[in-house]
């Protein structure tokens, strides 16, 4: 069988699926695009071999021809274009977060319910990075004793000028927020956000410091600062009761110059987790051709953006906040 995709939004993330899925996935075929810039979706499509570029999202969900969606247009589309895709009973890998709010996402989860199987999955890639999964094997293995704090950083080199206070949660630190519940297996029960000194008061992407308390008792730091001003950086620290884990980027060389010796960072995320988006695209088609579901689940979507909801009232008010989810229905169990 081979998955005929269509993807809406060709932009920095849809363009780089968009390369990915037509040369390094197997069992599948790149069959159309939109994006509201024609221009940017006829280049995608030009290069990536896609029949068809478009301005209507709806048309790709609803065309026949088309077994699967894959959306990476800006985070406020995300709950229309998903239920569309629900409706249209086709499977949607959505790109994180699964909607801005936690009641759009609740949404999302109603009509998936009514559908009777799953069909979501968000695009949480950091669950299929290679240094993240052998994170949680060596925690799974029990030879660390039980986790107590998992600490975490999270820089970008620079905002872009439409980067909000909020989108540092939720559509930066969710990451974050996803692979704790995924690594420790507990729910986030509380969170409190502080706001550091910085040299550009309110700039967009100013650094926030998060600290959660897990359902476990574990504590969770996130450092998340996307003006970090020298490259893309994520680190992470798991502390356990005999022993630690930490992630390692990968590095590919070192350079000795002028008296240094040093290694390089990317300028943002797409060279850091290229692995991850890969084999999470390829778990993906995968999940289509077996109708078994892999990756976050919109439940999954839902919690994150519940947390860094969470977040933003930690923000403005300065205090800790309690975290209460809904009660889950049993597709996602
Ligand atoms: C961006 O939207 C991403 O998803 C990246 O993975 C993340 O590192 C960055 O902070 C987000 O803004």
């Amino acid at each position: 069988m081979t998955v005929s995709v269509g993807l809406i939004g060709a932009g920095v993330m849809g363009a780089d699926h968009a390369r990915t899925l037509v040369s390094q996935v197997a069992g599948t075929t790149l069959r159309a695009l939109s994006d509201t810039d024609l221009a940017r979706a006829k280049a995608i499509a030009a290069e990536t071999g896609a029949d068809v570029a478009t301005t209507n999202p709806m048309a790709i969900i609803k065309d026949p021809t088309i077994d699967a969606v894959l959306i990476a247009s800006p985070d406020n589309t995300h709950r229309e274009l998903t239920l569309a895709c629900i409706a249209a009973r086709k499977p949607v890998l959505c790109e994180k977060p699964l909607a801005p709010t936690a009641q759009e996402c609740l949404e999302v989860i109603e009509a998936e319910v009514a559908a009777g199987r799953r069909l979501v999955q968000v695009g949480y890639m950091r669950r299929f990075d290679p240094a993240y999964l052998e994170m949680k094997d060596k925690l799974n293995s029990g030879q660390l004793g039980r986790p107590l704090l998992f600490h975490c950083v999270h820089r970008n080199l620079s905002a872009p000028p439409w980067f909000d206070e909020k989108m540092s949660i939720t559509n930066s630190a969710v990451h974050e927020i996803d692979i704790t519940r995924w690594l420790l297996g507990e729910e986030l029960t509380s969170i409190q956000v502080f706001k550091p000194r910085t040299s550009v008061p309110d700039a967009p992407g100013s650094p926030v410091f998060l600290v959660c308390e897990t359902s476990g008792g574990q504590i969770v730091n996130i450092e998340n600062n996307n003006n970090g001003g020298y490259g893309y950086d994520v680190r992470g620290e798991l502390a356990c009761e005999k022993g630690a884990v930490s992630l390692r980027a990968p590095i590919n060389s070192e350079t000795s110059f002028n008296l240094l010796q040093g290694t390089s960072y990317p300028m943002d995320w797409r060279p850091r987790f290229a692995t991850a988006y890969r084999q999470q695209l390829q778990a993906w088609i995968r999940s289509i051709e077996t109708r078994v579901p892999t990756g976050a689940s919109a439940w999954d979507g839902y919690a994150a953006s519940m947390v860094a909801e969470a977040g933003l009232e930690a923000l403005s008010s300065g205090r800790s906040v309690k975290i209460t989810l809904a009660s889950r229905p049993s597709i996602y169990s």
